[in-house]
């Protein structure tokens, strides 16, 4: 059940990366996810020794389902601690782009949310440098809670960072990308009926609540 096609890399930082890794884990067209640390200068972050990183998410996309303007919306909606607020460095609102066109797509939708936010973005945006991963526990968080699936599906650590499903379930588990979207693909994921029942108990129970940390 791996995906292997073509895709594209995009990183933000947008807030505690848990939520934002649950948050695109089950967004069409999103295959891999994977937080971490990056925009800073210091040599080999880690949660507790930060230094002068941020917490972003990487992902990886497939750009002929999902435009780079898309993740942009999304990223622009979706920033727990709003996008004007003055936060601590870990937290910073952060567009990290991999290229040219990125770039371009980055700024301009700056412009136009520098706008809508009378000239009091934070937001940063510069070129993607080391991403260095977070460690193991941080990596789809919502769903290392669900010890059991985990086991019964064989998603240890060594597939946190690199499985289509591990970033699929993250979303659904707390609610993201819906019933419907769920039942369209739940064949594709390949998960048995038990494993499927159970992540419908949780996505039922948590649709349209919050993912804040
Ligand atoms: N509220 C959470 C944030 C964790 S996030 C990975 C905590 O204090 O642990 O920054």
């Amino acid at each position: 059940h791996d995906v292997d096609i073509p895709t594209k890399k995009a990183t933000f930082g947008m807030g505690c990366f848990w939520s934002n890794d649950s948050l695109f884990g089950a967004t069409t067209g999103i295959v891999r996810t994977r937080v971490g640390y990056a925009g800073g200068t210091t040599k080999n972050p880690h949660y507790r020794n930060i230094g002068d990183h941020t917490e972003v998410i990487e992902l990886d996309y497939d750009p002929k389902t999902v435009t780079y303007e898309d993740l942009l919306d999304m990223f622009w909606g979706n920033h727990e601690y709003g996008l004007t607020t003055k936060l601590k460095r870990q937290y910073q609102s952060m567009i990290l782009y991999h290229d040219e066109e990125q770039r371009l797509a980055a700024e301009a939708s700056h412009k136009t949310m520098q706008i809508r936010c009378n000239g009091q973005l934070r937001t940063e945006i510069a070129p993607a440098g080391t991403f260095y991963p977070a460690e193991d526990y941080h990596q789809k968080y919502r769903l290392q809670g669900h010890k059991d699936l985990c086991r019964s599906l064989g998603l240890d650590s060594s597939k946190l960072q690199t499985s289509h499903l591990a970033a699929r379930l993250n979303g659904y588990l707390v609610g993201v990308g819906g019933m419907t979207q769920f039942e369209q693909e739940v064949t594709r994921l390949g998960l048995s009926e038990k494993q499927a029942e159970y992540v419908r108990r949780e996505l039922e129970r948590n649709e349209g609540g919050g993912l804040a940390c």
